[in-house]
């Protein structure tokens, strides 16, 4: 499995809508998930800053696509990526017009034709497999041909039996075994930044 180092973490800019997405540079992986499922959180444990990503307290309060670039080591070199931070799918009190809004900004910086495209990181719950939203939202990728990654978070509140149950449902509404991971915990963080880097391989981007 890859060693990697993260060297490098900054926050470059934010996104309310499609004329606001940067222009494409360095490869680019989505972290998409449920509102309050823990996508900032998990940003910031995948770079290991407290505070890059700011985890909400009122569920469905990031309603920007945020961009973080990352430095990190990657077998012999170094590699730099941009983490997306995406408003919340599936937000019960969201209004018609913010989940128009979020189809606009994720189906502009998921388009086939954006050349910094690499991939996308859906997040799901790891205690609650098979939520209709999250399997949308799985078909949704599938469709737009985007490599996706699954993490299920929140991997510390199950015990180990349950965890693996839980893992299987997911798989199986999913289509893809999740790395099991958790913000306070740590665990997954390496697995999940081998599954990144794969990515960023495939999409050219290493050697
Ligand atoms: N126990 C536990 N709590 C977590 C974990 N990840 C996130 N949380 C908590 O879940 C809540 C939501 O986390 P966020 O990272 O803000 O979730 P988000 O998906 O970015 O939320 P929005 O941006 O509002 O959609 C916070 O209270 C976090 O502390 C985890 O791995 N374990
Ligand atoms: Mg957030």
């Amino acid at each position: 499995m890859d060693e990697h180092r993260v060297l490098r973490a900054e926050f470059v800019t934010s996104a309310a809508s499609p004329g606001g997405i940067p222009e494409p540079g360095v490869p680019e992986i989505a972290l998409l998930g449920r509102s309050n499922v823990g996508k900032s959180s998990l940003i910031n444990a995948l770079v290991g800053r407290k505070r890059l990503a700011y985890p909400s307290s009122m569920p469905g309060k990031t309603r920007l696509l945020n961009f973080y670039r990352v430095r990190v080591s990657a077998g012999r070199g170094a590699t730099d990526l941009c983490l997306v931070d995406t408003p919340g799918y599936g937000y019960a009190r969201a209004s018609g017009s913010e989940r128009e809004r979020f189809d606009e900004l994720a189906c502009a910086l998921l388009a086939r034709t954006r050349p910094s495209r690499a991939g996308a990181v859906q997040i799901v719950d790891i205690r609650h497999p098979g939520l209709e939203s999250d399997v949308a939202a799985r078909e949704w990728l599938g469709a737009l041909g985007v490599p996706v990654a699954v993490a299920a978070t929140k991997a510390d509140k199950l015990s180990r039996n349950r965890l693996r149950q839980a893992l299987d449902g997911h798989a199986s509404a999913l289509g893809v075994m999740p790395v099991p991971f958790s913000a306070v915990t740590g665990a997954g963080r390496r697995e999940l930044w081998s599954a990144v880097l794969e990515m960023l391989r495939r999409h050219g981007g290493l050697d």
